[in-house]
């Protein structure tokens, strides 16, 4: 039950040529082989693509690897050799030219087929094909590739290098990994990581198949349209990777119909294989546009691309093309030192509103299609950065983020470490860089390159000891590898920018030899930040950066998701399971302390309750936490304060997880939303208010991200903890909100304010406040507490209950009844959200009768999005208080819920 989207053929459809004469024959080897461990001890079936670990599971060999304790258990499984073995049968003269093509093979491999040696693989990120021709026999073929350990391989390459250390030696003790993993071309995060188990995987992840041809065959194709501003003109690069037979003399015709656009060129292949670049220019100036999520549509064209032999069609190819720009703009900003940060896409500024993005699922081959990254959009996203500790994400991926819109910050696969740069390793990474920019470069939503996650960081500030007399050997390495190298590779795609690290202070790191003093300088370029300790609620501990990519806190998944791999002796927070899952140092500690900042902690004499009750405390700390920083991200983003300021993006980390364990996502591992990604969606939305405290005033700014100039005014509804409607309302006047801003719209001190307001102390009340223009209420509503909910008073259980009703679900607080009689009296959800298993559950529940949560608990575990709403029916007297902020939420998204076509009772 893996998130997400893949299905392997989809990879193949992204070529999508079309031959006549039926020039090429393709022979698809995926499906069923034999696998077998070092000693021949194991021999079984295995599916391709696939991996040992999934093969052994999928054979019952193996329980689930992520049950318990499982990561620790199966760690033989990576220190063996494997081997997969197939036969076939292919004549060896079909073809002039027989190519054995692997699109993916992880990772230290050797083929051979019928006995002979064909060739090596090393890297997990490269496609590789060996002409086999010659050893092809009439009859049954036997192909075969030997997988070496990945941990052995990894630690013999460490072994091997004893000119210099290449640290980090192993990853901490509390992420029960394994070492070395920076000497191996595979995904960084599979020796483990501080959110993720330790499953090295072997095997074929992707698609093998045999292809075969006369003359000649597209190996890959790219089209990237750029923008000549001195012309005013638009121009699309197309670039053809051929491997052809023989010289051959053709004609490739290029044409867009659509944009009254054609062009013909006269072109020969040489043998092997070959990139040739076309450029079609376009005759109109009316190219629609492609835009992120939230400022416009997606638009394409089709362009084709037709090569001809002698008249004759030999290949025919039809890829979309989406028209846009991007810029990185660095420039001095007014009234700072230092350098902007910012993205422009087609000329416009915008704020990039997101998470990071991190490998799905420990085996590649088990995602199957999900919706994260429809989760994104729904949060009002705009933007993912796909980390550099997992894998170049699949074609699909790529291609629903052109389709929604989302802006993909993609980071070559190296994190946290520093690397070889033995020619060997160098040569590896220029052919996975090289592949990977053809594979990619035509999708609009990658908006930049970057080198590495946070090397610079490790080397500016010095995360492994290296002694100073050794400093420059290291950053020379450093250099070498990501500027001299990958940069001058990626250089050559001039439709999007490249920065060598993240974070960084780019423009002015480059000044300093790309490795800055303080990579984390808030006057330039992006940050990260974590501070767990500190608390989340006060902003003046969040660093005023021009551009946030990572930031977050954690929380644990709800029960429901860990549940199924645990057991009963596991369900409290002191177990040996709930410290083995927690890959973070003082991780379980550091939640629980922040959380008690503001709330009270559970208490329940029921052992499982309290479990239930402190994973779910973890939720609310961990939304209203990643609120208040995003909240401080959007409204610095006009203004500059003691120097600091114009942020255009805020990155949280992260927004999926690979495994039921605790981490910063805010969607658990099988797509259910955490309390924060309900928040996302709130804090995301274009239009938004936000409410922080300065000195006892409480200021109210206006942040917009739609072009339009707005009239607004804040509407702040002060509430007694006691009741649900409001004991007084305060409206702001009528104000300008320009076009994508953050400006100030209410200002009163707190004092004040609550005076007027019936018997109102920051301890008996709090605030909602939304923005209005004069017909109506302009994005979510929000809410500000003026005490912790552990010191409010007037607080009472809840006692709630909820009935199904077709798409909604109405929650009512018996102690309270309806204010709103319209809506029944209750915050009603819609069911929208639910994926299809769950819909069917709440109709099959929806009988029309009231049932208590707790009647229906066990049917609901696994079945509503959040945990908020599935543990807590019962909450104990002392945290009573996180009910009024879910309460909240529930008005916030009954307000959404009218707002769209929902079906009310
Ligand atoms: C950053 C990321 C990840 C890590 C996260 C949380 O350093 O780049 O490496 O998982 O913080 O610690």
């Amino acid at each position: 039950n893996a998130p997400f989207f893949l299905s392997f053929f989809s990879f193949f459809l992204f070529f999508l040529f079309y031959f006549i004469n039926s020039q090429r024959l393709t022979v698809n080897l995926n499906g069923k082989w034999r696998l077998s461990n070092s000693n021949g001890s194991l021999l079984l079936p295995a599916q391709v693509p696939g991996c040992v670990h999934s093969a052994l599971q999928q054979q019952g060999y193996i329980t689930d690897p992520y049950f318990r304790f499982n990561d620790v258990s199966y760690r033989w499984i990576a220190l063996d050799n494997w081997t997969y073995t197939t036969t076939f049968t292919l004549s060896a003269d079909v073809k002039q030219k027989v190519l054995l093509v692997f699109d993916g093979v992880d990772t230290v491999g050797s083929v051979s087929l019928n006995g002979i040696a064909v060739g090596k693989t090393n890297n997990m990120f490269c496609r590789h094909d060996f002409s086999v021709k010659d050893l092809l026999k009439d009859g049954e073929n036997v192909l075969q590739v030997g997988l070496l350990s990945p941990i052995l391989y990894a630690s013999e390459q460490r072994k091997a290098h004893t000119s210099y250390a290449v640290p980090p030696e192993c990853p901490p003790g509390v992420q029960k990994g394994e070492c070395h993993v920076n000497f191996i071309r595979k995904e960084q995060s599979s020796f483990s990581w501080d959110w993720g188990p330790s499953f090295p995987t072997m095997g074929l992840w992707k698609g093998v198949r045999l292809e075969a041809f006369d003359i000649l065959q597209l190996v890959q194709v790219s089209s990237v349209p750029l923008y000549n501003d001195a012309f005013s003109q638009w121009r699309v690069q197309v670039e053809l990777l051929i491997d052809a037979v023989q010289t051959a003399r053709g004609q490739l015709t290029l044409s867009i119909p659509e944009l009254d656009s054609e062009q013909t060129f006269q072109t020969h292949f040489n043998p092997g294989k070959t990139k040739s670049n076309f450029t079609i220019l376009i005759n109109t100036v009316q190219v629609k546009l492609w835009w992120p999520n939230g400022h416009g549509e997606q638009p394409y064209y089709r362009l084709t691309i037709r090569g001809f032999q002698d008249e004759f069609l030999i290949f025919k190819y039809l890829p979309q093309v989406y028209f846009r720009t991007v810029e990185l703009i660095q420039e001095p900003v007014v009234g700072s030192p230092g350098l902007s940060f910012y993205f422009r896409i087609n000329g416009k500024p915008i704020f990039l509103k997101g998470s990071n993005w991190i490998p799905v699922h420990s085996f590649q081959d088990q995602v199957t299609p999900d919706n994260l990254l429809q989760s994104a959009v729904d949060a009002n996203m705009n933007a993912l950065r796909v980390w550099g500790g997992g894998v170049y994400e699949q074609d699909l991926f790529y291609e629903i983020c052109d389709e929604l819109g989302i802006m993909v910050w993609q980071d070559f696969m190296f994190a946290c470490a520093m690397y070889p740069t033995e020619t060997d390793f160098i040569q590896t990474v220029r052919e996975e860089v090289v592949q990977q920019v053809q594979r990619l470069k035509s999708h609009p939503s990658i908006i930049i390159w970057s080198g590495n996650n946070e090397n610079e960081a490790a080397l500016a500030t010095d995360w492994f000891d290296i002694p100073a007399s050794q400093r420059p050997k290291y950053i020379r390495d450093y250099v070498m590898l990501y500027v001299d190298n990958i940069k001058k590779l990626v250089q050559e795609d001039q439709s999007r920018p490249f920065l060598v690290s993240s974070p960084t202070n780019g423009a002015e790191s480059e000044q300093e030899g790309w490795v800055a003093e303080n990579p984390y300088d808030l006057h330039y370029g992006d940050v990260h930040f974590y501070s767990y300790i500190l608390d989340c609620w006060d902003w003046r501990t969040f660093p005023r950066t021009r551009f946030a990519s990572e930031y977050g806190f954690q929380s644990w998944p709800s029960f429901s998701t860990l549940q199924p791999v645990s057991i009963k002796e596991d369900w409290s927070y002191g177990s040996n399971f709930t410290s083995h899952r927690q890959h973070h140092e003082d991780g379980n500690q550091q939640m629980i302390l922040q959380a008690a900042l503001h709330f009270h902690l559970p208490n329940a004499t029921d052992p499982l309750k309290r479990f239930t009750d402190t994973l779910y405390i973890t939720q609310v700390m961990q939304a209203q936490c990643v609120k208040t920083q995003t909240e401080f991200y959007r409204r610095s983003r006009s203004e500059i304060i003691e120097g600091k300021g114009h942020t255009m993006g805020a990155l949280y980390w992260q927004l999926n997880d690979i495994w039921q364990a605790p981490s910063w996502s805010s969607i658990e591992f099988g797509g259910k939303w955490k309390m924060l990604h309900y928040f996302a969606q709130s804090f995301f939305a274009a239009v938004f208010p936000v409410a922080f405290e300065e000195d006892d005033t409480l200021v109210i700014y206006a942040i917009s991200d739609l072009s339009r100039d707005l009239k607004l005014r804040a509407v702040v509804n002060v509430f007694s903890w006691t009741e649900l409607d409001p004991v007084c309302t305060l409206n702001s006047s009528m104000l300008l909100v320009p076009g994508v801003s953050a400006v100030a719209v209410f200002k009163q001190p707190v004092a004040s304010l609550l005076a007027g307001c019936g018997n109102c102390t920051r301890l008996t009340c709090l605030l909602t406040f939304q923005l209005e223009d004069d017909s109506s209420q302009q994005g979510p509503t929000n809410h500000h507490f003026l005490c912790s909910p552990k010191d409010a008073q007037g607080l009472r259980r809840p006692n709630i209950t909820f009935l199904f009703h077709g798409l909604v679900v109405v929650f009512r607080s018996l102690e309270q009844p309806p204010a709103d009689p319209a809506l029944g009296g209750g915050c009603v959800l819609p069911v929208l959200s639910f994926n299809t298993k769950e819909e069917e559950l709440a109709m099959r529940v929806a009988s029309g009768e009231e049932h208590s949560v707790r009647q229906q608990r066990a049917s609901l575990r696994d079945s509503v999005k959040t945990s908020a709403f599935e543990e807590q029916e019962d909450m104990s007297e002392s945290s009573t208080s996180t009910w009024r902020c879910c309460l909240i939420s529930w008005q916030t998204s009954l307000r959404r819920a009218a707002q769209t076509d929902v079906l009310f009772i």
